[in-house]
């Protein structure tokens, strides 16, 4: 049930929460001791939607509750409390295809718009590691396989042609958080919109170009398009460094309410485009010239290795586990369809790299002049160094989305990002 039951729905603050999870003998029992005693912490940190962190005597939970408004904004933008029941959902099926990659669901009250889960604990959300210059060994393994396996299980190479579309229709009802993508990504950065900020004054002129720069307006049209019309798979939907929690030794991925079915490429690409986001923030995080050389390094090795690693298991999946209804068997018998379909295999790869970079593109510009930024560059405390490395991103950025036939291979992408590490753009003010 999608629907919004808005007479059952109420903000659980701290008192009334402690006493509905004291209700629930499952959770009661996971938290232990007296609930009266259990420290209750908001700390979300995201735009939409309460978290709290609960700690009992025995161990400790994460409640996630949407709010019948964005957060960031306030009331004035009343958002569906539905996104819960297509976060459960999606959070469920991506348990199902990558076991360990997401948190453990625990409960899910569909009137209260509100899930819990285990507490992931000491995970810090990634984007602040980055942030810190710190390395994660295990991510390039454990999001590939995430993003190969939720991407390929639900598209139509795995699934009969039934299924999929059933699967469609399951998330179609998630079209007010699609909206948001549609106009914060897609729209808004390239136009006037009372949302839209950047770093001003230096980044004026660069916000007026976009503004101008038709060759890009039909680059991110095509890209939306893209977004709307193309059900390829069951998409996380946000899948930045701010939606991963991480250890050195484990990864998991958190919050898919932007989930539906949509092109493969926008969740590689913002994989991709917050890494190389995290690349060229560095440069402003540094104390002494090169104190992040190593990790940059790293960011850039990383990028290389989530593309080349997707791409190699996602092929892998194609050719051991393909039993939907595209590319029927049939078509392809003996050793010439044999041989045909592998070149089709990596004709098909090509253009979903193309995709992802065109995606990447959109994600990175989004962040720099759309509503919603990121703590990489917002964290950089002298606006004008900010301001340069933002504008080294949009460079890259601008350059995937206008001149795309230049990159060919992910390591076409990272050579121009190493190109512009030390660029100096020309700023305003
Ligand atoms: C109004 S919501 C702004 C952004 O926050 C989420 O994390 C999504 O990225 C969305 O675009
Ligand atoms: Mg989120």
């Amino acid at each position: 049930m999608a629907g919004d039951r808005a007479g059952d729905y109420r903000i659980l603050h701290e008192a009334a929460l402690r006493d509905y999870l004291a209700g629930i003998p499952d959770l009661k029992a996971i938290l232990g001791g007296d609930p009266a005693a259990w420290p209750i912490t908001e700390v979300g940190d995201g735009n939409l939607n309460l978290v709290f962190i609960v700690k009992g005597a025995k161990g400790g939970v994460a409640v996630k509750q949407a709010l019948p408004y964005v957060r960031l904004v306030g009331e004035s933008w009343p958002l569906p409390l539905s996104r819960a029941h297509y976060e459960h959902l999606a959070l469920s099926r991506q348990a199902e295809l990558a076991p360990g990659l997401v948190p453990a669901l625990l409960h899910h009250n569909e009137a209260l718009a509100l899930t819990v889960m285990e507490l992931l604990e000491p995970h810090i959300i990634m984007r602040r590691g980055l942030v810190a210059a710190a390395q994660y060994p295990r991510f390039v393994d454990d999001i590939t396989t995430f993003m190969a396996r939720t991407l390929f299980f639900t598209s139509d190479l795995a699934l009969s042609a039934v299924e999929k579309k059933e699967a469609i229709a399951a998330f179609a009802g998630n079209h007010a958080l699609c909206k948001i993508t549609e106009d914060l990504i897609f729209t808004d950065p390239y136009r006037i919109a009372e949302q839209n900020r950047w770093t001003a004054p230096y980044l004026d002129g660069l916000a007026a170009n976009l503004r101008d720069d038709m060759d890009l307006h039909v680059a991110v049209s095509r890209l939306k398009l893209k977004f709307m019309a193309s059900p390829e798979a069951l998409l996380h939907g946000d899948l930045h460094t701010g939606s991963i929690m991480v250890t050195e030794s484990q990864t998991r991925v958190i919050d898919p309410e932007f989930a539906f079915y949509g092109p493969m490429g926008f969740d590689v690409g913002a994989v991709l485009a917050n890494l190389l986001m995290a690349y060229f923030a560095s440069a402003g995080h540094e104390r002494a010239p090169g104190d992040r050389q190593v990790f940059e390094g790293w960011v850039l090795g990383t990028v290389e290795q989530v593309w080349n690693e997707f791409a190699r298991k996602f092929l892998d999946l194609w050719r051991s586990d393909a039993r939907g209804d595209a590319y029927p068997v049939s078509l392809f018998a003996g050793e010439k369809g044999a041989a045909r379909l592998e070149a089709e295999r990596q004709a098909y790869m090509q253009r979903l790299f193309m995709d992802t970079v065109g995606f990447a593109a959109a994600k990175t510009i989004r962040r720099i002049f759309g509503l919603a930024h990121n703590i990489d560059f917002e964290l950089i405390e002298d606006p004008e160094r900010r301001a340069v490395s933002e504008a080294r991103a949009v460079r890259l950025a601008r350059g995937l989305m206008v001149e795309a036939a230049a990159f060919r291979t992910i390591a076409d992408v990272t050579g121009a990002a190493r190109k512009l590490r030390d660029w100096m753009p020309e700023l305003t003010g």
